[in-house]
């Protein structure tokens, strides 16, 4: 697309916030301009000087983070991204009877893009070309795009490297006919149950009538096996946790002391969601030169860091109802660890 369809003015006006970059004729990629990025030292500034300090899980996935990421993903522990993948390939020819004409692959949180493939896959056997706009807040797209756009020769890749909010308003502006957008690993878990109601709005405002959306959630199950999949034994989700600490003193020129923090998560059984947190593990100061702030840690004080909700699929048709998306089909692993959910879009 890169060349083509951005052209109405309420177009130009969006895409005036964001620079494009054109690597290949066939993989461009739109960041924000500096000017309008929200910053990390204004969000970090309002979130560590709370009575409830906290850390917005986007700030994860730096460089450093996004690489820990992937490990994770890996983990036998953390069968999140082995079940999807799983499922994934076991229904292609089912999702592929879906996908009646063209369409357009739309991915939030596209991250390394390993999934992706297999949604290419099906779309690329069909169509003689296929348009997709990877939404990512990592630079990492960059690379998985690169990647993806050697492999398949009749890929056409445009990457959004923003938050998903923006990423889905810049979607938007895009006049393509039918689009399947994707929001896959369980990422939807991220959002405690309202605000992801008000994020499937968004995603449901972005998209007309006849899109598809697959949605990847992970299911309320045994809590052993839920927080072994965040407390691994190689201890890589606490190096992730503990990176976001690392990555302040390094962009914020904060003196964060790693030893003196340790990973928590924990499965909370009655909102039914993982809790993720850094532990102070004594009495301490912190200071943030970048912003100017001093950060006063009691002993076994808690940073959140992170939720990641559980859902059950009754739940996830409730949420779909409030929304405008009407559930096609929903598949699930053998041992109903995880749901990917074709929904449709409805008219409200
Ligand atoms: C990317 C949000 C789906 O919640 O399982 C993995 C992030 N955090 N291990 C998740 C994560 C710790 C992951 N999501």
């Amino acid at each position: 697309m890169c060349e083509g369809h951005l052209i109405n003015k309420k177009q130009k006006l969006e895409i005036q916030n964001y620079e494009k970059i054109a690597v290949t004729p066939r993989f461009c990629y739109f960041e924000p301009k500096t000017g309008s990025k929200i910053t990390i030292a204004e969000e970090i500034s309002y979130s560590l000087s709370q009575k409830k300090k906290f850390i917005h899980p986007k700030f994860f996935y730096d460089t450093t983070g996004s690489n820990l990421f992937d490990r994770i993903c890996s983990l036998s522990e953390y069968y999140l991204t082995r079940t999807e993948i799983e499922i994934l390939s076991s229904i292609k020819p089912d999702l592929s009877r879906f996908l009646v004409g063209e369409y357009a692959l739309v991915e939030l949180g596209s991250g390394s893009s390993i999934k992706t493939r297999k949604l290419i896959e099906i779309l690329t056997s069909k169509q003689d070309d296929v348009e997709y706009y990877p939404i990512d807040i990592s630079n990492i797209l960059k690379d998985s795009s690169i990647n993806l756009h050697d492999e398949y020769h009749n890929l056409r890749i445009t990457g959004i490297i923003d938050q998903y909010e923006t990423g889905l308003e810049f979607i938007l502006q895009l006049d393509h006919k039918e689009k399947l957008v994707v929001f896959l690993g369980s990422s939807l878990g991220n959002f405690d149950p309202k605000n992801g109601i008000e994020f499937l709005k968004k995603i449901r405002s972005s998209m007309r009538n006849g899109d598809l959306f697959l949605l990847g959630v992970d299911l309320v199950k045994d809590v052993t096996i839920l927080e072994n999949a965040y407390n691994d034994a190689k201890g890589v989700t606490a190096n992730f946790n503990i990176n976001l600490l690392s990555r302040i003193n390094r962009e914020l020129c904060a003196n964060f002391d790693e030893d003196k923090f340790e990973h928590v998560a924990i499965f909370n059984k009655r909102q039914n969601r993982i809790e993720m947190y850094l532990k102070s593990k004594v009495k301490h100061q912190v200071f943030v030169s970048a912003i100017n702030l001093l950060l006063k840690f009691k002993k076994g004080e808690l940073i959140h860091t992170e939720y990641s909700y559980k859902y059950t699929i009754p739940k996830i048709k409730k949420m779909a109802q409030k929304t405008g998306f009407k559930p096609l089909k929903i598949w699930t692993d053998k041992k109903n660890y995880f749901a990917l959910v074709l929904f449709l879009v409805d008219s409200l």
